[in-house]
């Protein structure tokens, strides 16, 4: 969406804030020994309490509030009966919507002590986080973010993932624009405008630059990479970008 209105503004940011703090609880209890499951249910109490609606089961019929990713796994994990253990690679993603405002984030990190390249995918993702932000400006390339990006994972000895991409939000979970990706797509020559809602993802990996989808149908994964992810919505301004998440 592009937000125009101080409704926009204000609806947007509501909505970002409550999922910038059910992210922060989640990942405050995610310990070795609490399932996925168990997780997901206190995402659920605190989307009811907040009365917000999880856009993965309101929009799409996912088994969960909230999408819950560990090790091979990489997003639209579901949650389960799965323990945490010390050293894991997990990944949040918080998603909902409330009075027709939507908002999107998720982390990934490493639980206690873990290895030191899944510790290095994550610092990763962040530093590609902040390299991209930086491009986002009205009449700039979107192609540009991607570019940041991949940049970033290049320098450090990394790659992307690039079958996933960010997207845009707003009045809906996933709505145009369709596509930030993950490195510089040279036919992309759209240009970020003036109050566009994205949903900035980027997915940082340390071999493989694809996910396949599990047969559960929803699960994307890799065989032998760690991939890690940070997201925020954002709103471009030309005063810089508002991130509603944070
Ligand atoms: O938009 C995402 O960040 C998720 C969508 C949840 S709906 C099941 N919040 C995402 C991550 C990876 C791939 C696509 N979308
Ligand atoms: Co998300
Ligand atoms: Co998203």
């Amino acid at each position: 969406m592009i937000a125009k209105t101080e409704e926009d503004f204000n609806g947007l940011k509501e909505i970002g804030k409550i999922v910038a703090s059910i992210r922060d609880e989640l990942v405050q209890r995610t310990t070795p020994g609490v399932t996925t499951k168990e997780l997901d249910d206190i995402a659920g109490e605190l989307f009811e309490k907040a009365g917000a609606v999880s856009a993965p089961k309101g929009e799409y019929d996912f088994p969960g509030y909230t999408c819950i990713s560990v090790n091979d796994e990489v997003a639209h994990g579901i949650p389960g009966p799965r323990v945490i253990h010390e050293g894991d690679l997990v990944n949040i993603d918080v998603s909902a919507s409330k009075n027709g405002y939507f908002a999107d984030t998720g982390i990934s990190f490493v639980v206690g002590e873990g290895e030191e390249l899944a510790i290095k995918v994550c610092n990763v993702a962040k530093q590609a986080f902040e390299a991209g932000l930086k491009k986002i400006k009205p009449g700039s390339k979107k192609s540009g973010i991607g570019k940041a990006v991949f940049q970033t994972a290049r320098e450090n000895g990394l790659t992307v993932i690039k079958n996933l991409t960010g997207h845009g939000i707003g009045r809906s979970i996933h709505e145009a624009p369709d596509h930030i990706y993950n490195y510089n797509d040279t036919w992309d020559d759209e240009l970020l405008k003036e109050g566009m809602v994205i949903a900035f993802e980027p997915f940082i990996s340390t071999l493989e630059e694809e996910v396949f989808e599990k047969e559960d149908g929803w699960t994307y994964a890799t065989e032998k990479s760690y991939v890690a992810q940070i997201e925020h919505t954002i709103i471009i301004t030309k005063n810089g970008p508002i991130i509603l998440t944070l």
